[in-house]
């Protein structure tokens, strides 16, 4: 009889209501006949009791093993934790006989064959065992509306949060931009040198083929004019609406014009130093499961958290889960056409399912994303009580859209990524693609902004304060929604953008878009170096 996975234990003991600690599934996984074991336990536990402990496991095991005390017994292990032949982990290059590549940036990739990656938990019968959750540091969470969203979208409230991203982007370009308001420039003479810090208002090219960029303050508009064959014409290329920029250069002859010779963006500086984890630990970030369309990869995902069980994966104590838990409804047009779960709420409740497959002692976080049953307009409020009941699954933490969420001193900038469609149709191929969404990503971190550009794809809805700010440098930034893999590194800012769990759609078909399928990239938080596990 084929030992049933970890998995299997753990959604029989789901589907019967109970959750179970990481030792308990050891044990019952373990058993001579696993199911039964599993039955066991549930008989033998009071009925309010919700999660099946080590010492109920190992009591129903016991007693499994003396109804069916005939039959099996020589390779099955005592009941109790098994011994572990491969003491120690195995490093991830060398992880469960998957076959490595090194992706460009040098990140590690590891194909993981479903059947590989299941063989050590079920022939050798290990698991994996993370340190206690009482050494993690608590994990902290800012930037986040849930409960705070005070926009009506009246004008005013645009106007306010207009100005509030202009006042804290203006803030970091200050004292590298000898500046001023646009309406001293008014007055200033012709032919001064001079500079501004403004929102990028309107770009258009000259009849000669030169750039004229507007610019706006608080106090006005000015116009700035960019040559074409000076070498920052390039980064005209880069402007997108509504980010802030600072200008220098030199007033026209009647003054009415900047030439200007150097453009600054708020940037990350070259020298950040991120911070990192002062013990070994990992951090699995995810993105775009879509349960609930027919796409959804569920094999692979249970071959992902059945991995997360093994030795290998001892170390990922957290799973990062950026948008879109579900495929919601009523998302794009024909949409329905492939839905495999019609109701939303019942597309939370398999989801729920799912995260249950996944270790009960690591820690999750999770925000939502533009197929959520949540607000379209960023920033997006967490899930409500209703849906925060049904995934209440291993205490998950539940955020907003984006959220800067801080684990083992390490800061995780976590946006679903929708801006990304915008700056790939917006910025030339070598700035922004499909193909390489991290290269996004870096022009993202560079404006210091989430979704400059106002309208278009993006609705934001306007807050008290502008939440798509980057205020901090983050130590990892973590986007989805394009269904790409992407690693990288801006400045010494870890770039990942996760793909995803849903196989390629109708839509995707017809667009020419090869999702990035069943990939966990796996974050070292001491090093923040990635292996990527593609579960095939
Ligand atoms: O988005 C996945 C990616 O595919 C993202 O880049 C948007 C794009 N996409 C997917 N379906 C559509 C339709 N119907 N119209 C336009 N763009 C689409 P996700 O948020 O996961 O659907
Ligand atoms: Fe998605
Ligand atoms: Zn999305």
């Amino acid at each position: 009889m084929p030992r049933p996975s970890h998995v299997r234990v753990v959604r029989r003991l789901t589907s019967n209501g109970y959750n179970a600690d990481r030792e308990a599934v050891t044990v019952l996984a373990n058993a001579a006949d696993p199911l039964a074991a599993v039955d066991a336990a549930i008989d033998g536990v009071d009925d309010e009791a919700l999660t099946i402990t080590k010492s109920d496991a190992e009591t129903a095991v016991s007693r499994a093993r003396a109804a069916t005390s005939t039959s099996h017994g020589s390779t099955d292990s005592s009941g109790g934790t098994v011994d572990r032949p491969e003491a120690g982990r195995s490093t991830s290059a060398s992880g469960n006989g998957g076959q490595n590549t090194t992706g460009s940036d040098g990140t590690k990739i590891v194909e993981q064959s479903m059947q590989a990656g299941r063989s050590p938990t079920e022939t050798k019968g290990v698991t994996a065992e993370r340190t206690g959750t009482a050494d993690r540091a608590p994990i902290d969470i800012a930037k986040d509306i849930t409960g705070e969203s005070t926009g009506t979208g009246t004008y005013e409230d645009f106007v306010t949060v207009f100005r509030d991203r202009y006042d804290r982007l203006a803030r970091q370009l200050r004292s590298r931009v000898n500046h001023r308001p646009t309406d001293a420039l008014e007055k200033m003479a012709g032919g001064s040198e001079a500079g501004i810090v403004g929102m990028v208002n309107d770009i258009r090219s000259t009849a000669s083929g030169h750039w004229l960029v507007e610019l706006e303050d608080t106090n006005g508009t000015f116009p700035v004019l960019v040559m074409k064959d000076r070498a920052i014409a390039d980064d005209v290329q880069a402007l997108l609406h509504d980010e802030v920029i600072g200008v220098e250069g030199t007033l026209s002859d009647d003054g009415g014009i900047l030439f200007v010779d150097s453009i600054h963006f708020p940037d990350v500086p070259r020298t950040y130093r991120p911070s990192t984890a002062d013990r070994p630990v990992e951090a699995a970030l995810i993105s775009d499961v879509h349960v609930g369309s027919q796409e959804f990869m569920a094999e692979e995902w249970s071959a992902f958290a059945d991995w997360l069980h093994t030795p290998d994966a001892e170390r990922v104590e957290y799973l990062l889960i950026a948008g879109d838990m579900v495929e919601g409804v009523g998302v794009y047009p024909d949409q329905d056409e492939e839905l495999d779960i019609v109701d939303i709420f019942d597309q939370y409740e398999r989801f729920a399912e799912y995260l249950k497959e996944v270790p009960g002692d690591m820690d999750i976080v999770m925000i939502p994303g533009n197929h959520d049953a949540v607000r379209l307009a960023e920033p997006q409020p967490g899930f409500d009580e209703e849906l925060r009941d049904i995934m209440g699954v291993h205490d998950a933490r539940i955020t907003g859209n984006p959220s800067v969420v801080t684990i083992e001193g390490v800061s995780v900038l976590m946006y679903h990524g929708v801006s990304i469609d915008e700056l790939v149709a917006e910025l030339p191929d070598e700035l922004a693609t499909y193909e390489d969404p991290q290269n996004a990503m870096a022009q993202l971190l560079r404006k210091r902004h989430l979704a400059p550009p106002f309208g278009g794809h993006m609705r934001i809805s306007p807050e008290a304060s502008d939440y798509l700010v980057i205020d901090d440098v983050p130590d990892i930034f973590h986007t989805g929604h394009v269904h790409k893999l992407g690693v990288g590194q801006y400045h010494n800012v870890r770039l990942v953008n996760s793909g995803c769990w849903q196989a390629q759609t109708e839509f995707q078909k017809s667009v020419n878009i090869v999702p990035d399928t069943a990939t966990a990239p796996i974050v070292d938080l001491q090093t923040l170096e990635v292996t990527v596990r593609k579960f095939t």
